[in-house]
């Protein structure tokens, strides 16, 4: 990964998303992609408490029939979103740790006082998926300040035909308490005029946006998927204000404070070298 902050910042700043070409390298971007084809190849032999974190393209079209001109018969067993990975395979607990990117939100963010708030994995399965509704991610991460960042790896190519992320740059400068509950599903005609920007980059990109900024994006009706293991990031003072807890949210793994450095290396001692 070329090391750029002050290019981050200045496309951050301005447009509320940035493209980080090879974040992931090629041992790390291969790991986690044979990570979630464990989970897909088969969904419903998962015990209960993991089953439950797997949500079926199938049973989003029957809420959301706008989105996928196919049936759920036609969708057959494609996953469409993996919640707390960490709990399905360590090698996703300890992405927390990724180095690369955690010099690219430390820079965004200008401060090493970020927390971890969760992963999932978004898929867009070959030929099947649904399309992704306009939407704020603000409004359901339910924060006490809008300074969290959604950052996504990229396990595969984007491209408009598998289902690229489409951005509305300049979106997220919007007063916090203007951002909306409806703002997790902007109907078309409810949108703001602008430019819209399909998020081209190849597999082994970070794509990092503004919770407020509106994105969607398309179906994906290729031969290849589209599968972006997706974190959320809070930035200093940015808290929780509902019951929600995810594995490991909280964890600052940037953090000058000793008694988080402590925490990180009790948590992951595989990666700190077993000290305290
Ligand atoms: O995977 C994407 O293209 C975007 C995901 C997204 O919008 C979300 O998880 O809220």
């Amino acid at each position: 990964m070329k090391h750029e902050p002050e290019k981050w910042k200045a496309d951050y700043n301005r447009d509320g998303y940035l493209v980080v070409p090879d974040a992931l390298d090629a041992a790390t971007l291969a790991s986690l992609r044979a990570g979630i084809e464990k989970i897909t190849a088969d969904p419903d032999g998962y015990p209960p408490h993991l089953r439950q974190w797997l949500s079926m393209e199938r049973d989003y079209l029957k809420k959301k029939s706008s989105q996928n001109d196919l049936t759920a018969e036609q969708v057959g067993n494609a996953v469409r979103n993996i919640m707390e990975l960490p709990l399905f395979d360590p090698i996703f607990a300890d992405l927390i740790c990724y180095r690369p990117l955690l010099d690219v939100l430390e820079t965004i963010f200008d401060s090493s006082e970020f927390s971890f708030h969760n992963y999932k994995c978004i898929i867009k399965a070959p030929r099947v998926s649904s399309k992704f509704v306009w939407h704020r991610d603000l409004p359901y991460l339910e924060h006490s300040t809008p300074n969290l960042i959604t950052a996504m790896l990229c396990l595969d190519e984007m491209t408009e035909a598998n289902g690229a992320t489409v951005v509305m740059p300049g979106t997220h400068r919007i007063p916090h308490e203007q951002v909306l509950p409806s703002d997790t599903d902007i109907p078309e005609d409810k949108l703001p005029a602008g430019e819209r920007v399909t998020v081209k980059c190849p597999a082994g990109s970070a794509v990092l946006f503004h919770v407020n900024i509106i994105h969607g994006g398309g179906a994906n009706r290729s031969d290849i998927p589209r599968r972006n293991v997706i974190g959320i990031w809070a930035g200093p003072d940015t808290y929780p204000t509902t019951m929600a807890r995810f594995g490991y949210q909280d964890l600052m793994p940037r953090s000058k404070d000793p008694a988080r450095q402590k925490q990180m290396r009790m948590t992951f001692p595989h990666l700190y070298g077993g000290k305290n």
